[in-house]
């Protein structure tokens, strides 16, 4: 089985490598604490509140706060946004003109902590904008592209460590077995029209629904396709890359820049597709750091605005 330090050798990306270690590196200490999380008080909500109004857990600003340290002491990031930060955070003094603006979730779906639910860290990374653009204080930073992403990809915490990640050029998973983090899922993940007949959303929010959101999943249901509705974005996007089907959140509730546009990146790395309304994703460039958006992806058999 191929180790993830084989596999970042052969991208040829060294300072890309050396950012996705920190992402790694960070992942194995917050995965520590989750499985802890009972004993060291991290359920608690901290008595901030972040750009969304929420009331983040300690395990979120930890979480957080790590991110923020170790990438930094790479010097090869030039900005970091996170659903933690209000705003952008700016670092500086760059070992080399090739740097990086990261985007990330520190910590999605902790809300489902308490039962022991899946979260995970969500990320994405862009080439740094910042210093083509002449001075940082002169300038209205403009937010990237999405289809200017380079790499993206979550560390899933659940029964097992998981880090699946794509530089463009397919989706790969890698489990980690307690020293390495190891390819042991065939890879990279490809979509078929045979994959599993699953529709993921919240049936709850069914009043929210346009036309065809409810047509379509009626269609669904007289095919006999099976709910499966976690609540935890990483959860459910990392069964619908592995099993198939697809995953929708309608209202505007996950963020743009920092959850659909890296988890995006991912399902098209894996011939799959991914909407917001009737624009492709990755065809979107976010007005804010924390804009939000309806989101609908996975296989083509199975996303409306495809078929
Ligand atoms: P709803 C978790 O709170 C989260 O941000 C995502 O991880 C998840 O996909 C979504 O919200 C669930 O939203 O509206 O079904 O509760």
């Amino acid at each position: 089985m191929k180790r993830l330090d084989v596999f970042l050798k052969e991208q040829k990306k060294p300072e890309l490598s050396i950012i996705i270690g920190e992402f790694v590196k960070s992942g194995k200490e917050i995965y520590k604490q989750l499985q802890n999380i009972g004993i060291n008080g991290y359920y608690s909500e901290s008595d901030e509140k972040n750009a969304s109004g929420d009331s983040p857990k300690k395990i979120d600003i930890y979480a957080h706060d790590l991110l923020v340290e170790n990438l930094k002491s790479t010097s090869l990031v030039s900005i970091i946004g996170s659903e933690e930060s209000k705003e952008l955070i700016k670092c500086g003094d760059f070992i080399s003109n090739k740097v990086y603006d990261v985007y990330f979730d520190p910590l999605d779906g902790s809300s489902n902590l308490e039962c022991s639910g899946g979260t995970g860290t969500i990320f994405g990374i862009f080439p740094s904008s910042s210093l083509s653009c002449g001075d940082e204080e002169e300038r209205e930073y403009k937010f990237p592209k999405g289809r200017d992403i380079v790499c993206s990809g979550y560390l899933y915490y659940s029964s097992s460590l998981i880090l699946t990640i794509t530089f463009g050029n397919g989706t790969f998973v890698f489990t980690f077995d307690g020293e390495h983090f190891v390819e042991n899922i065939k890879s990279p993940l490809v979509f078929t029209d045979k994959c599993q007949r699953i529709y993921s959303v919240n049936e709850g929010s069914k009043d929210k629904w346009n036309d065809i959101l409810r047509e379509q999943i009626e269609v669904f249901k007289k095919e006999n396709y099976t709910l499966r509705y976690i609540g935890s974005m990483v959860a459910d996007v990392h069964r619908t890359l592995l099993y198939g089907g697809v995953f929708i959140h309608p209202t505007k509730k996950l963020r743009l820049l920092y959850e659909c546009i890296p988890i995006s990146f991912l399902v098209e790395n894996c011939e799959g597709v991914s909407y917001s309304d009737a624009t492709k994703v990755l065809d979107l460039t976010p007005e804010s750091l924390h804009q939000k958006v309806p989101i609908v992806l996975g296989c083509k058999r199975d996303v409306y605005y495809f078929s």
